[in-house]
């Protein structure tokens, strides 16, 4: 039974009511998560190697012309619905300077979706390192406090946008306040990524549609929504695919800006919790993005649904009923049910390296699910004449914390902490950057 989008609204209000008050997050509404991996339910996964019809899937040519387009049809009609064809976009240039004593270069760039005047846009900062040889890779990932937030420089204009009220104090209602300039630096070490040779860019994923549940009025949603119209309503792209659409802007941006010295052949896509869950479907969706890095991206992200361990199908279409389409509901404890499962969403980036990581304390994000779900899309990947999770064959068991798996195109760590992203994760990204994406590679 699908619940109608107006209900959704109500319901979606209610929990984020209830979900901002509430002191964990991780129990609302009567759901109890289960940890215990002898109650995960018995399941089989999926296999990214046979198609829907029972064929096996032998050769590249059949993955690349049967088997990837069928499991990327998939994930648009059940997990995240399907996004418009890609729109026109306009640019316009906001400011530039020369920041961190002569390391970089920030830019900063109005990207507008489509013509109208009127036409929704995002704003990109984009920070290059002003000591290059040639064009740098670059790494770009959304944010979550606007980039305001990711570095307290006070000439970072305030995001005006629509923000999800902060506990930390940093909103007044759902604006941002003055406390929020750098509150969320330490996710991006900028410095550090500069002085390792590589471009940063990043946008306020609000700018792209607001994270609550307006019936897909705002944002993108609003801006470009006719051109779904011919799709059936319950497959219609929710916030997440939203989010991914505009990272895909984004990379049209970088491509088109070819003074700012990035190589855009050598973009690295990635972002943290639910917009690790968007790196990976922006992997899935553009193949243009060089490298994919989901951080702690959980359920409907890298962990496998299946699992029903930690936050469940369930639990995520319940407390946030507009990141994924409708149909995605028809999975609520019943994940067996989905055609597919999330190692098939990290199989779609396939051969391009990508870079799964969890966290000890993030058992919410199941990082053993995490785990599971990289090491099942390594035969996409040996298919695909890549060594895979490198070695002969995916390991047998899940790593210790702080011992990456990261000999292979498909990389792996799980590290001691709390759900962030923090400078050791930084650091695995850069050392897989440079074995990936630098020249010569
Ligand atoms: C949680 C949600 C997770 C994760 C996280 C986040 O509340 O249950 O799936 O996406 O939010 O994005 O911070």
């Amino acid at each position: 039974m699908q619940t109608s989008r107006s209900t959704r609204f109500t319901v979606a209000f209610c929990a984020m009511f209830v979900l901002s008050f509430h002191p964990s997050n991780r129990s609302v509404m009567g759901f109890e998560p289960n940890y215990d991996e002898s109650k995960i339910p018995e399941y089989t996964l999926p296999d990214p190697l046979v198609t829907q019809s029972g064929s096996p899937v032998t050769t590249a040519e059949q993955w690349n012309t049967v088997r990837r387009p069928e499991l990327l049809a998939l994930f648009e009609k059940h997990v995240y619905g399907v996004s418009p064809p890609p729109c026109p976009i306009r640019r316009k240039h906001v400011s530039s300077k020369t920041v961190f004593d002569g390391l970089a270069t920030r830019t900063e760039i109005d990207v507008l979706f489509g013509s109208a005047d009127d036409a929704t846009s995002m704003r990109m900062m984009v920070y290059v390192p002003k000591q290059r040889a040639g064009a740098v890779p670059a790494f770009l990932g959304l944010n979550f406090q606007g980039n305001h937030g990711v570095d307290d420089d006070p000439e970072i204009e305030l995001n005006p946008g629509w923000f999800r009220v902060g506990r930390d104090g940093t909103t007044d209602g759902n604006k941002a306040n003055e406390k929020s300039r750098g509150a969320t630096a330490s996710r991006w070490p900028l410095q550090m990524i500069l002085k390792r040779g590589y471009a940063v860019a990043t946008i306020y994923y609000g700018d792209i549609d607001p994270d609550f549940d307006d019936g897909f009025n705002n944002g993108i949603h609003g801006t470009l929504g006719d051109q779904v119209a011919h799709v059936a309503p319950e497959s219609r792209w929710g916030s997440i695919a939203a989010w991914a659409y505009g990272l895909s802007r984004g990379l049209d941006c970088l491509e088109a800006e070819t003074d700012l010295g990035i190589d855009a052949a050598k973009v690295a896509v990635l972002g943290h919790s639910r917009l690790g869950k968007t790196a990976l479907w922006a992997g899935a969706t553009d193949p243009r993005f060089a490298m994919v890095i989901s951080n702690n991206s959980g359920c409907g992200g890298a962990a496998l649904s299946r699992r029903a361990i930690g936050e469940t199908v369930g639990r995520i279409n319940e407390a946030f009923p507009h990141w994924f389409c409708d149909q995605f509901t028809e999975y609520n404890e019943n994940e067996d049910a989905c055609p597919v499962d999330q190692h098939e969403l990290i199989a779609l980036a396939a051969p391009r390296p990508i870079y799964v990581a969890s966290a000890t304390e993030d058992q919410w994000a199941d990082p053993k699910g995490e785990f599971l779900a990289a090491a099942a899309a390594d035969p996409v990947y040996r298919l695909l004449g890549t060594d895979g999770m490198g070695g002969d064959a995916p390991p047998a068991k899940m790593p210790a914390a702080e011992q990456p798996i990261n000999s292979g195109v498909v990389g792996y760590h799980l590290r001691t902490g709390k759900h962030a992203v923090t400078d050791y994760d930084w650091q695995q990204y850069l050392d897989f950057a440079d074995r990936h994406m630098k020249d010569g590679r």
